[in-house]
């Protein structure tokens, strides 16, 4: 397909002002009358023709303003709709047109979950259902009929709120009409129609407004629907208190579908969610379900206004709606937990998903120029990116100025379709600060690189950090300008205690300096002993930090820094920078003081044990290496990663099988963040103990395993006995199937952990596992749970020396290719750090990306994902 740029934007040319939708549902051929009160944009060009858009469409019938249209005065294929010369002004078109849900295997439009129906909208997918000037910036007011046989779909629901509902006279069939009064772009619309049972709550506004919420599961698993109710209550309440924004519907939806190309989807009043973010119970979901659920709940919620009230004006705005949305679930979830342990989570999670992808072929900005499919920018970049993009925002501005403009933002734009342009607009008229500079954060790919070096000077008492920053070239963009680089930052003295922070004459307001150029300095005075800086604080910027810290400043920040990010990042960065060295062929030094330091903080009592699982768990070997950058032999990776937590079990196996044994409790299960961190703290404990395949530390993961009342506690036992090829392994993961093999989303942990054994058999093992009954390649969570878990998290075995993880990655691509094109375009882009692999690897790679893209007949997603990751 053709490139679309940002700079081609031109207005529709007609908009639509009202949909009328009458869908009766059928499994192969549901009826879709769309009756579109079209109306010419006064912005638009004069005589221009209607142009809508179609996706596989069948035209039964057309007719305007309710004269059956000829077949000379239109032209219709399964992609367009044309009108060469309509009206010249407003007029009525009615367009019947005939779907089949049951033959829809891409999960896009109109489909069939578990018998049920449902749609997927964003980001084209109403064009699968009719034709229509399918883009975000025509908003319309919909009002939909949904009929269907009373024993197939008793629930029938719809955007909005329910207006009527009934028997359809002399017939089995029966009806639901939902209006939805607030004007949405067509990617919002939703319906649901199928045998569901219903979990039923009520919220009520700031201002009294009640609201019916309504969770939707398969039957028998309402009491799994608990906790992401909860977590909308919250969410809801969450909204008000943080940003004023309150609920604007009679209803509020959620469905939980078992078939999802991804997690959840925003639609207006109608949430439809992949189950995985629905469902929980103590004995089938883990701790990091239960936040999973919780984020989800939350971003969807969120999305009431930022997504749709307030929509995009087109798809490169994307990150106008993500980016925003997932800061507003970080800081849900951060004020429902623990704050630092949150940015600690999320931080990693940027560092193994988006710095990867920023750093390899299919590096884009925060807001692409140009995309052959829009579905594959649902990225890291857009998303987490985007969000720290908007934390930064917020740390320039600070708390009351970043309020002023998200409250200016909502104001000036609600019920528009909005750019980027309007949101930094907003922050710099609500506060008079400059943002063209900082607007490069959006267009401007690649992580920068910030290189501080401090000079202090014990006469004048002064530290002076020289700053230097630099973007690196990526696809597309050869040469970069400066960015404004929120630095938040402390000098911490000789006790512990952060000393002041003053340049010149001036305290660094909220602790934050802005770097703007290429290179600067600050210099900090009136300190009376030399400091040592604890730079980036709260992770306050997306960058690479590069430091002269020295291995004992690191020791002494893991100790004492009074930012828990730092204190976390101290004690990484010294094990970061030990691994690489090993990895790289080097000696391991400094493990002495890393195992100090670690030890230092296991025994601080002050700390949580939250926050201490995560400052102990190693950085992963994607981080690693991303760190090497440059010819990685996984193999080598790992080894050195092993070898240094054997040496990490090893010193610490006092204090470690003390923790574990701490932290054990007869009390039962909940979900709460002080709990889910005490569970972290002693699972990691059972990991360490074990990494020896000691007999007496897979003894004690047995008996977790066989003794877990929950689903974390069993599935870390189970994770850790997964690493030892010994008899105990096979009997565990025997018993674990056993157990649940009703239960698909547990079925699923059970492929994942099995895909992602570090071990040769790994691969033969996942090709065996994809015949197995309970595997399927039609559910997108199963082929994730399997073949994705194998290439995105088992680095040595999807980059076998030998080629075959890689070939056995594009076979699975080219088989799922015309089913399912956007699960198999995003299983291809596990392929998105070939380039850093040594040689021989790095040919391998090559060689099966070069095979998918020379594949005839590959859908657009693929095609662009292997051609980009080869340019
Ligand atoms: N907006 C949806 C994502 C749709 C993805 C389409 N390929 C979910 C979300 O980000 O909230
Ligand atoms: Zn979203």
């Amino acid at each position: 397909p053709q490139a679309v740029r940002l700079a081609d934007y031109r207005p529709p040319e007609w908009l639509v002002d009202t949909v009328d939708l009458d869908v009766a549902l059928h499994p192969t051929q549901t009826r879709v009358t769309a009756r579109l009160a079209l109306r010419r944009n006064p912005e638009g060009t004069p005589d221009a023709p209607v142009i809508l858009e179609g996706d596989g469409l069948t035209l039964v019938r057309l007719a305007l303003d309710g004269a059956p249209l000829a077949g000379s005065s239109f032209e219709a294929s399964p992609e367009r709709l044309a009108l060469r010369h309509p009206p010249s002004d407003a007029f009525t078109l009615e367009i019947e047109t005939l779907v089949d849900p049951t033959a829809n295997t891409q999960l896009m439009g109109l489909y069939r979950t578990s018998n049920n129906y449902c749609t997927q909208c964003e980001p084209e997918g109403f064009r699968r259902i009719t034709y229509f000037p399918d883009r975000p910036d025509v908003l319309a007011v919909y009002t939909t009929r949904i009929e269907a046989e009373l024993d197939e779909a008793p629930v029938l629901l719809g955007n909005g709120n329910l207006v009527s509902s009934g028997p359809v006279l002399g017939a089995s069939r029966h009806f639901a009409v939902w209006h939805d009064p607030w004007p949405k772009p067509s990617y919002l619309f939703a319906l649901v129609g199928g045998k569901l049972a219903k979990v039923s709550d009520s919220f009520t506004t700031a201002s009294g407004r009640q609201v019916e919420l309504g969770i939707y599961v398969e039957e028998g698993k309402e009491a799994r629907a608990g906790y992401a109710m909860d977590a909308l209550k919250r969410s809801m309440r969450w909204d008000e208190e943080a940003f004023g924004r309150e609920y604007d519907l009679d209803v509020f939806n959620i469905v939980a579908v078992s078939d999802f190309n991804m997690g959840a989807m925003e639609n207006k009043g109608l949430n439809v969610f992949n189950d995985k973010y629905v469902l929980a119970s103590p004995q089938t979901a883990t701790d990091a379900d239960y936040s999973g659920i919780e984020g989800v709940i939350a971003h969807e919620y969120f999305h009431n206004w930022t997504g749709n009230r307030i929509t995009c004006r087109d798809w490169f705005q994307l990150c106008l709606k993500e980016g925003l949305t997932v800061f507003r679930d970080q800081e849900f979830s951060s004020d429902q937990r623990s704050r630092p342990v949150k940015r600690i989570s999320d931080v990693r999670m940027l560092k193994a998903a988006q710095f990867t992808e920023d750093s390899g072929p299919l590096a884009h900005p925060v807001r692409p120029e140009t995309y052959r499919e829009i579905n594959n920018f649902y990225t890291a970049t857009v998303y987490e990116k985007g969000s720290e993009v908007v934390r930064m925002l917020k740390t320039l501005l600070g708390e009351e100025g970043f309020r002023k403009g998200m409250d200016l933002y909502f104001e000036r734009h609600d019920g528009e379709a909005a750019t980027i342009e309007d949101f930094l607009a907003s922050f710099a008229d609500a506060t008079g600060h400059d943002l063209s500079q900082f607007a490069l954060w959006y267009s401007q790919s690649g992580t920068p690189t910030l290189e501080v070096k401090g000079a202090w000077d014990e006469a004048a008492g002064t530290y002076r950090l020289d700053v230097k920053q630099s973007v690196p070239p990526t696809p597309g963009q050869s040469e970069k300008k400066p960015m404004v680089i929120p630095l938040a930052l402390g000098l911490v003295g000789p006790d512990g205690a952060d000393m002041p922070l003053m340049l010149g004459n001036t305290p660094v307001e909220r602790g934050v300096v802005e770097v703007t150029q290429k290179e600067q300095s600050f210099l900090f005075t009136g300190l009376d002993a030399k400091p040592v800086p604890s730079l980036n604080r709260g992770f306050s910027a997306p960058v690479n930090l590069k430091s002269d810290l020295t291995p004992e400043d690191r020791v002494f920040l893991a100790a004492h820094d009074g930012d828990p990010f730092n204190r976390f990042d101290a004690l990484q960065g010294l094990a970061l920078g030990l691994l690489t060295r090993a990895a790289r062929g080097g000696a391991a030094d400094g493990e002495a003081a890393l195992i100090d330091a670690a030890g230092r903080l296991l025994a601080d009592a002050a700390l949580d044990p939250a926050f201490k699982a995560q400052a102990l768990a190693l950085p992963g070997e994607g981080e690693i290496a991303r760190e090497l950058g440059s010819d990685v032999d996984p193999d080598a990776v790992f080894a050195v990663r092993k070898a240094l937590r054997l040496k990490l079990g090893a010193a610490l196996a006092g204090p470690l099988a003390e923790t574990y044994a701490a932290l054990g409790t007869a009390a039962p299960f909940t979900p709460d963040a002080a709990s889910a961190g005490r569970r972290a703290l002693r699972n990691l404990a059972l990991d360490y103990l074990a990494v020896s395949g000691s007999d007496e530390g897979v003894a004690r993961a047995q008996a977790q395993f066989a003794a877990a009342d929950n689903m974390t506690d069993r599935m870390a036992a189970l994770a850790v006995l997964a690493q030892h090829d010994r008899p105990e392994r096979a009997a565990a993961l025997d018993a674990f199937y056993a157990r649940f093999e009703r239960d698909a989303l547990v079925i699923d942990k059970w492929f994942t952990l099995q895909a992602q054994i570090p071990e040769a058999g790994t691969l033969e093992r996942v090709k065996a596992l994809m015949l197995h009954p309970a595997f399927s390649m039609g559910n997108p969570n199963r082929v994730r749970a399997l073949v994705g878990a194998f290439a995105a998290t088992n680095p040595t075995q999807f980059n076998r020396a030998d080629g075959a993880g890689h070939a056995f990655l594009a076979d699975v691509v080219l088989s799922l290719d015309a089913k399912n094109p956007q699960v198999a375009s995003r299983l291809l882009s596990a392929f998105k750090t070939w380039r850093q692999l040594e040689p021989g690897r790095r040919g391998h790679a090559e060689a099966a990306l070069r095979r998918v893209a020379d594949t005839p007949g590959l859908s657009p997603d693929v095609a662009d994902i292997a051609t980009r990751s080869l340019g």
